[in-house]
């Protein structure tokens, strides 16, 4: 540790799983995180900072197989791709000091020497699995767990399995686990306390699964091959691999073990705050000092899916509106512990209130009017005015206690609404004091530069405990106050300012944006951004042999006539011209996909060699070739339909 730091201080994001592209629900954790880092160092801590992402499981594989790659290429390019995890990071100005892949080498190994230790110590024992699996999860889940038969977590349904694995005796921690809950600080807000006491630890902590045989793409157990690790233990050591316990790669796990705090969301404090520390239990280590689970971003009163289409992509969002007005909305908007509802015209509605009115008219106002009516710099002769001044000196000179005991207790929002509360008292200030009225007067120039100077001073003292929120624009407006200072001691300290202070004049930082059409355009993004999720029929896994397959006889057949068939909500009846001089009758239900009288002079296609069927009375010589898929889980079905050059009756082959 540096003579002059506070002392060192590290704090951590989940780990994301690299399933698909991260929204702004994921970015939600890790801006929040970053804030705290960023408020950390500027007061003087030697801050450590990991996130980094989750690659193992069932998931993972599962989808690797679907994009036709292996499950290492398919996380190497949503992490390291373009406009992938790593690239997020970079855009929203995430100043983490590490990045753990779990697929390192050295976490991978280190893995292996945990999991051997719990063996050895007793608190991994071999056993067989039985139980409800949920794949999205990767969490195995007792009968008793579930609620109305599905997942407790994602409400999605669960499945039979039964394996040989290995088990963690949790239940064995279950006393000391209910003690650290309830009689310390280390779970918050309090009441996650309540749930994971009541819904998990009181019925009974049973033993946990933590190897898999079912799949491999996870890090084996080397004294067991087969068995890959259970993905949570390889997700949570993160942690203190990241720091190099069990490996050589790092160093620094004396100088930051145990974490000052793990931020992670609501539906993941169970693992944080239950088998987390459970395991360090069984291997003597120390506990991070606190968990904090924060609440769910939900976009339009949904839960953000990518399977229904609502995914608010951050990208977009920060190219349209900028990366400090994004990260400063999320963290003004929704209090840090609880759920949210994130709304485009609530997004845009905080710009143009905070940022443009407030901070962007107060900084663009006080620079001009102290150019417009002192040239370069203000006069170092002022008169202050104790009675016009004192309020908002005082809110300024008690702003940074203010904000520290909220963002000690993660209050980000009450931090927040602390500064802009002095921002509003500062505009107000203008009105009372009405500069344009002092500056028609000689005499009140220094009264004028008293005014200016106060409010001056107000923006450095906000724009200051601004930066862990909004870094780019904390930077800006020192510049635009003529290089003023912003470190943590000077932020308590009201007057520090120069008193000949030299604004420069500058763009306005937060232009207004008119919500109607802004609203209009994203909704035409939205639009054009919405892939529709396409699903295929999978392939057939049985082989046809050559011979069986040329029996088949398709032909081109043209649709001569064709009805609905009464009583029937899906059949058509054609009557087809198939080259031989006799009508042939082929049923066909389709009848949701097309109306009869589309069909008429097409020519399709018909495998003819079938046996006749009948159908609802009706005779069905052959079926009509189609081709079938799904959009967003809606059944479609075309016929197929060819050159009408080709004839009657001709033969594909
Ligand atoms: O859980 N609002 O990874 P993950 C707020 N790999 N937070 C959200 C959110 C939303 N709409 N959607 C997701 C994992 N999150 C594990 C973590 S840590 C050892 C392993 C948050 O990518 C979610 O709550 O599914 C979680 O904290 C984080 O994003 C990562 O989710």
């Amino acid at each position: 540790m540096c003579e002059k730091c506070k002392g060192n201080y590290y704090i951590t994001t989940p780990i994301y799983y690299p399933s698909s592209n991260l929204h702004i629900g994921h970015a939600y954790c890790t801006v929040a995180t970053d804030a705290m880092a960023r408020y950390k160092r500027l007061q003087g801590y030697n801050v450590k900072f990991l996130t980094g992402t989750d690659e193992h499981g069932q998931k993972i594989e599962d989808k690797a197989k679907e994009a036709g790659c292996t499950p290492q290429q398919f996380v190497d390019n949503i992490v390291l791709g373009e406009k992938g995890v790593l690239d997020l990071w970079k855009l929203m100005n995430i100043s983490y000091d590490r990045f753990i892949r779990t697929t390192d080498d050295y976490h991978v190994a280190a893995i292996q020497k945990i999991f051997k230790r719990m063996y050895d110590n007793g608190d991994i024992y071999k056993g067989s699995y039985k139980g409800k699996y949920c794949k999205p999860c990767e969490s195995f889940w007792t009968e008793s767990q579930l609620k109305d038969g599905k997942c407790p977590d994602c409400g999605r349904e669960v499945m039979d399995a039964e394996e040989e694995a290995y088990f963690f005796r949790l239940s064995k921690y279950a006393d000391r686990i209910q003690d650290l809950l309830e009689n310390t600080d280390f779970l918050e807000p309090r009441s996650r306390v309540n749930e994971m006491v009541n819904n998990f630890i009181k019925p009974g902590l049973e033993d946990l699964c933590v190897s898999r045989t079912s799949f491999t793409w996870g890090v084996p157990v080397d004294f067991d091959p087969g068995h890959v690790v259970y993905v949570w233990i390889d997700a949570l050591f993160n942690y203190m691999t990241a720091l190099g316990f069990e490996n050589d790669k790092h160093t620094d796990l004396a100088d930051f073990w145990p974490a000052d705090v793990h931020f992670v969301g609501k539906e993941i404090v169970r693992f944080h705050s239950i088998i987390w520390p459970a395991m360090l239990m069984s291997l003597n280590l120390p506990l991070p000092k606190k968990v904090f689970g924060h609440g769910w971003l939900n976009f339009n009163g949904e839960k953000m899916s990518k399977s229904r289409g609502n995914v608010v992509d951050p990208y977009l969002l920060s190219e349209r509106f900028g990366v400090d007005a994004l990260r400063f909305f999320l963290l003004r908007t929704f209090p840090f512990g609880s759920d949210g509802n994130f709304t485009n015209e609530m997004l845009i509605s905080t710009i143009n209130v905070d940022l443009a009115n407030d901070l962007g008219n107060l900084v663009s106002r006080t620079v001009a009017m102290a150019q417009k009516y002192f040239g370069e710099h203000l006069p170092a002769q002022q008169l202050a005015n104790p009675e016009m001044d004192a309020e908002l000196v005082g809110l300024v000179s008690g702003l940074q206690a203010k904000y520290q005991e909220s963002m000690e207790h993660f209050a980000f929002q009450n931090a927040l609404g602390d500064i802009f509360k002095v921002i509003s008292r500062a505009n107000k200030y203008i009105d009372e004091n009405a500069p344009w009225v002092l500056a028609k007067d000689e005499a009140n120039k220094p009264r004028l530069a008293r005014v200016l100077y106060n409010l001056l001073e107000t923006v450095r003292v906000c724009a200051g405990l601004l930066t862990p929120f909004m870094p780019a624009t904390s930077a800006e407006i020192a510049v635009r106050l003529g290089g003023a200072p912003m470190d943590w001691d000077s932020l308590g300290t009201y007057g520090l300012l120069k008193a000949d202070v030299a604004p420069v004049a500058g763009a306005p930082l937060f232009p207004r944006i008119d919500m109607e059409k802004e609203l209009a355009a994203l909704e035409e993004l939205s639009k054009a951004n919405q892939k529709p999720a396409i699903e295929i029929e999978p392939y057939a896994e049985e082989t046809v042999d050559f011979d069986t397959f040329c029996k088949s006889d398709f032909r081109a057949v043209k649709v001569k006539d064709c009805q609905n068939v009464k009583k029937s909500n899906k059949l058509l009846q054609f009557t087809l011209d198939d080259g031989t001089g006799t009508d042939r009758q082929i049923l066909s239900g389709i009848a949701q996909f097309y109306k009869p009288e589309e069909l008429i002079g097409k020519t399709l296609i018909a495998i003819t060699n079938l046996p006749p069927r009948k159908m609802m009375g009706r005779e069905s010589c052959g079926m009509l070739i189609s081709a079938v898929h799904s959009v967003n889980g809606e059944e479609k079905l075309n016929l197929i339909m060819v050159d009408d050059a080709i004839p009657a009756g001709a033969k594909l082959c």
